[in-house]
């Protein structure tokens, strides 16, 4: 039937309602989620419920172009990017669609003309904190420059209820808190109830040959657990691809039991519920003792057994053939967590689709590719076989045969090399069986790599040098990258503006058009207009310290910030060293010029990682002696910035003038911390690790201040012998710090308190910060120096900036499309789906 002309009015008044990005369509969408969705109205909502009406408008605005984006992907030719990653650090979302729509104004007005401030409901966001660091927060990334970069992808993940712990800090120690980010519910999800998956844990595997003679297995598990999809719509900057972040929460097939009930036993009735829900419920924190975590093995299985399920499915029922899964879908593994997968694989193919073992192993190989986030080799997951059987007992019998196969074919090419075979044999040797993800990972995948330069040269040389030798071809590098949009754009406006209005707007989609800033490196007004806002930040970040720690902060001093999760490799306790030598020069010469500093830590410990937090307590000793000591005259200062998560870190970067970027050379893979800071104009103190490496030759030697050995002489340092106590013996200031912690100066004279951390570094030591002290020390005096040369620091800052084009995670997402996943730009159009509808 033909639609009348007013027929048509009203669809695209409804339209223009729901979907519509003027100030006046945006109050009217607000005023109406308030009442249809909230059942509340202007007199008594909340601002809780105006950030939930407001978001679930802006939701609309996303839908349809998710909708869109979603119907195109099905198209049986369009090939998918899908990451497999156990942590996503996403970071609230409100700002953040606000700047990709384009709305933020026009939000602004509409919130004004509400009598509401946008800034006020912004901040009621929880942040969804789906992750414990560097590997969850450069997902995150990732996937806004996928949708930017109008990629179809696919985030394959866990909706756990309760992300990282936040944390408090009381008498200077850490203390961890629940963090319940779904209490007030989460407008950005879209519950998919209908889509779920069955997932089998446990049990046992029954052999027996079918009607043609073929050998068949048939896994009987000890329980089912149901995947439920929650979708998060992923909206890319200016365009009309809206990914999705498709997360997994687990459920009991049916919740309640009525025989059971019906027995009288009441408790047993919800048992089963309260089973399969636990395994969705919880987020593991890094550096923690993995043994013997069977939950954690669930998690991985839960997450990867559904998402591959969900990935057969789609491009089954776009009509194509199982054989050719890797034509529409690539798999990229964050990490070992996911390397489940493999095995994963090849049972749906065997088991479930029949597939021959050959061929299903060549289409497993042919979809996988693996990044690894580090070369410490206590941090490669590995699980004992008896817990793995357990849990998994259908995949080990597979993985056996896996590796049966794969060494055959490594003795081959190896002529029989035991030790070649043994180190990258799956299972390893010895009495005591540990199925080994990174090498699973690395025999399923077609391609490998590391996340920095001198990372990925270091995984070829000694953590997977085997494999390298004998698949060098599957080995690249892909350097890490962050969003512009998030670490520029939304967290420092101010700056991003002075920008624009000098360069124009497209650096923003296109960060290496920055150099266009150098031009103007040298020009005092823009240096003044650049440290004015500079400034600015400071005097924001000083006034949440001092509402947040009680502490007066000096917004003219040098903003020193180490922000990052705390642990020995990154070496936080080099830094408050440094802070105790040269409150100990104040102390010994009262008079001394001394260039003000305030030095800005923040950062999680693992709860079950007794030396970082100790390495808390000891920052937050010494802040309480520095900073109330009269001699120092607030020249220097201490902070710990409680609840280091994406929003706080949104608030400190932008006001940074100093990046520490101090790790033992070799340690850390990357680092993004390190991009964040150096694009928002400080300047990095650091050693040759990592993306660090990177970042000095594009912002050039004389605008980083580097110290510290290299990985090198790390190595031939260790190999000679090291022995810490002996450069505690050299260097006095070194041994005054280090004897004031173990007198108890910084903790009314109980010296046991730090015992612990002390001896590790006088006998152990095995991060180097011994060695390194004298260095960074001398390398801070320069930092000083060049402070006070105002002219040259912003200079320094400046090209900072404006050289980190590289270092946009649209430039690494490109790469990866360009050499590992073969996949195209593929630009969305919109659709009017109430016309289509008629
Ligand atoms: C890890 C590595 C970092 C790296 C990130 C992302 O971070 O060097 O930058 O992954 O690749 F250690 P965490 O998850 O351990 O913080």
């Amino acid at each position: 039937m033909k639609s009348s002309t007013k027929d048509t009015e009203s669809i695209l008044t409804r339209e223009e309602t729901r979907t519509g990005l003027g100030p006046e369509t945006l109050k009217r969408a607000i005023l109406n989620h308030l009442f249809y969705n909230q059942g509340k109205f202007p007199e008594i909502a909340t601002r809780n419920d105006y950030y939930m009406a407001m978001s679930f408008a802006v939701r609309d605005r996303l839908l349809q172009r998710w909708v869109a984006s979603v119907k195109k992907y099905l198209n049986a030719d369009q090939k998918i990017v899908s990451y497999l990653s156990a942590e996503y650090l996403l970071g609230p979302h409100l700002a953040n669609n606000l700047i990709n729509l384009g709305i933020y104004e026009n939000m602004e007005k509409a919130s004004n003309s509400l009598g509401m401030n946008l800034d006020w409901l912004i901040a009621k966001e929880q942040e969804p904190g789906l992750g414990n660091g560097g590997l969850g927060r450069l997902a995150a990334c990732y996937m806004d420059s996928l949708a930017t970069l109008e990629i179809p992808a696919i985030g394959y993940g866990i909706r756990y209820q309760f992300g990282i712990f936040e944390q408090d800090i009381k008498d200077g120690w850490q203390i961890e808190d629940t963090d319940n980010w779904l209490r007030r519910g989460n407008p950005w999800e879209i519950a998919k109830r209908e889509l779920g998956y069955d997932v089998k844990l446990g049990g046992y595997v029954q052999h027996y040959t079918d009607i043609n003679g073929k050998f068949k297995a048939n896994w009987i598990p000890g329980m089912i657990v149901k995947g439920i999809a929650y979708d998060t719509p992923i909206l890319g900057y200016r365009v009309n691809t809206c990914n999705t972040l498709r997360l997994w929460k687990s459920e009991a097939p049916k919740s309640f039991d009525f025989q059971t009930f019906n027995q009288g036993l009441y408790s047993g009735a919800v048992s089963d519920k309260t089973v399969c829900e636990n395994i969705s419920k919880v987020l593991y924190p890094n550096d923690e003792q993995r043994e013997g975590k069977i939950l954690r093995l669930q998690q991985q299985y839960f997450f990867v057994s559904c998402s591959l399920q969900d990935m057969i499915a789609i491009h089954l029922s776009q009509g194509g053939k199982i054989e050719r899964f890797y034509d529409k879908f690539v798999v990229q593994l964050n990490d070992t967590h996911p390397a489940i997968g493999v095995a994963e694989m090849m049972r749906l193919l065997v088991d479930v689709y029949e597939v021959e073992w050959d061929l299903a192993w060549d289409i497993t190989k042919k979809s996988f590719a693996y990044t690894n986030h580090t070369l410490l080799p206590e941090a490669l997951e590995t699980w004992d076989q008896d817990l793995f059987q357990s849990v998994l007992p259908r995949h080990l019998e597979i993985i056996q045969e896996i590796n049966r196969r794969f060494l055959d074919e490594v003795t081959i090419r190896t002529y029989g090399d035991q030790d070649l075979i043994s180190s990258l044999s799956i299972i390893s040797d010895g009495p005591w069986k540990k199925i080994r993800m990174a090498n699973l990972a690395c025999a399923g995948s077609f391609a490998i790599n590391g996340v920095a330069a001198l990372h990925s040269e270091l995984l070829k040389k000694t953590v997977l040098k085997d494999w390298y030798q004998l698949w060098p071809e599957k080995f690249s590098n892909k350097t890490n990258g962050v969003t512009p949009r998030r670490w520029m754009v939304l967290s420092n406006p101010k700056l991003s503006s002075l920008i624009s209005s000098k360069i124009g707007e497209g650096w923003i989609k296109n960060l290496d058009e920055l150099t266009g800033l150098e031009q103007y490196a040298d020009d005092p007004s823009f240096q003044q207009e650049w440290m004015v806002v500079k400034h600015e930040m400071k005097k924001d970040l000083a006034k949440r310290i001092l509402q947040r720690t009680k502490i007066k902060v000096d917004p003219s001093s040098i903003f020193d910030v180490h922000v990052k999760r705390i642990h020995e490799y990154k070496r936080q306790h080099l830094n408050i060293l440094h802070v105790i030598a040269l409150y100990n020069r104040i102390k010994q010469n009262p008079d001394a010029e001394v260039v003000p500093r305030t030095f800005i830590f923040a950062g999680k410990a693992a709860p079950g990682y007794h030396l970082a937090k100790l390495m808390i307590k000891l920052i937050t000793s010494v802040a309480d002696v520095v900073n109330q000591d009269p001699i120092v005259k607030d020249r220097i200062k201490v902070v710990f910035y409680p609840n280091y998560n994406v929003t706080n870190a949104q608030r400190i970067y932008p006001a940074a003038d100093v990046s520490e970027q101090i790790s033992t050379a070799g340690k850390e893979a990357s680092g993004t911390g390190n991009m964040k800071l150096s694009m928002n104009g400080a300047l990095t103190i650091g050693t040759l690790d990592g993306a660090n490496v990177e970042i000095r030759d594009c912002v050039g030697a004389e605008n980083f201040f580097l110290f510290g050995l290299t990985e090198e002489e790390v190595q031939q340092k260790k190999s000679e012998g090291y022995n810490p106590f002996d450069y505690y013996m050299a260097n006095p200031e070194l041994k005054l710090a280090i004897d004031q912690i173990n007198s108890g100066y910084f903790s009314h004279m109980n010296g046991s308190v730090f015992k612990d951390l002390i001896n590790s570094l006088l006998y152990h030591d095995q991060y180097l910060v011994l060695a390194d002290f004298e260095s960074y020390v001398a390398e801070q005096e320069r930092v000083a120096e060049a402070y006070k040369d105002k002219q040259r620091w912003a200079k320094m800052s400046i090209l900072n900036a404006a050289r980190m084009g590289k270092f946009s995670s649209d430039r690494s997402i490109k790469d990866y499309c360009d050499d590992i996943w073969k996949v195209g730009p593929s630009p969305v159009e919109l659709v009017d789906f109430h016309q289509k509808t008629q």
